[in-house]
């Protein structure tokens, strides 16, 4: 059985446990201790992993690490490429979102993560929240622009789904004014709409302050 190093509450795993209940592949946790991980920076953690970060996939002797490979190698070995588009240009489609996610989406959304759910609420500062918000907002504003009339960002449900369905999950949950989406809120309904993001992402708590 695959071994995913991480903890349920991450964001980059959640992207892995989401991907592998779509697929039916059976996993086991390490590291968890809960929901949060034990150590991501002991010795023998930063030898599977020296960026000392989760996830960290172990497949018998294979390990890897950066959640997008992850998905993309699970989804090769495990689900016969089967969330991924059939054309060259579908599964170009879900790659490049997958790597904008990584790329531009996810620096603002984390800023945004860590001075809002991640701070106490007392010690919020309001200004750099607009100012994180602005730039989350402006990169949502890109995905909605970049939407047609697609049910999903590749056409069909794909692993381009998976990083871009996460951080939504968050942006909805973070308390701010949001501009009006609608192409990303009706995708954002359709995602709800499957069994393994409510069980993988939706109904998982949100960390809290550090
Ligand atoms: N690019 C990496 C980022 C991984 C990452 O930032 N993981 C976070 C949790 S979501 C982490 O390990 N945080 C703890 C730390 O940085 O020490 C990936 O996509 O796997």
């Amino acid at each position: 059985m695959i071994r995913i190093y991480g903890y349920e509450n991450s964001s980059n795993c959640q992207k892995v446990t989401w991907a592998c209940d779509e697929l039916d592949i059976p996993f086991e946790f390490d590291l968890t201790g809960g929901t949060q991980p034990r150590n991501s920076k002991d010795p023998a953690y930063l030898m599977l992993n020296p960026n000392g970060q989760i996830p960290t996939l172990q497949d018998g002797e294979f390990l890897l690490w950066e959640s997008n490979s992850i998905l993309r190698y699970i989804d090769e070995k495990y689900g016969a490429g089967r969330l991924m588009p059939k054309t060259p240009e579908g599964r170009a489609v879900a790659n490049k979102w997958m790597d904008w996610q990584l790329a531009a989406l996810g620096g603002p959304m984390g800023e945004l993560f860590n001075a809002t759910l991640r701070t106490r609420p007392e010690a919020r500062d309001v200004a750099a929240i607009a100012a994180a918000g602005d730039r989350a907002a402006a990169m949502w504003k890109r995905l909605e622009a970049g939407f047609g009339n697609e049910y999903y960002v590749a056409g069909e449900f794909s692993l381009g789904d998976i990083p871009l369905g996460i951080m939504a999950n968050r942006w909805y949950a973070i308390p701010i004014a949001k501009p009006s989406l609608p192409r990303v809120e009706a995708w954002f309904e359709r995602l709800k709409a499957r069994p393994a993001f409510v069980e993988r992402v939706m109904k998982i708590p949100q960390p809290g302050p550090k």
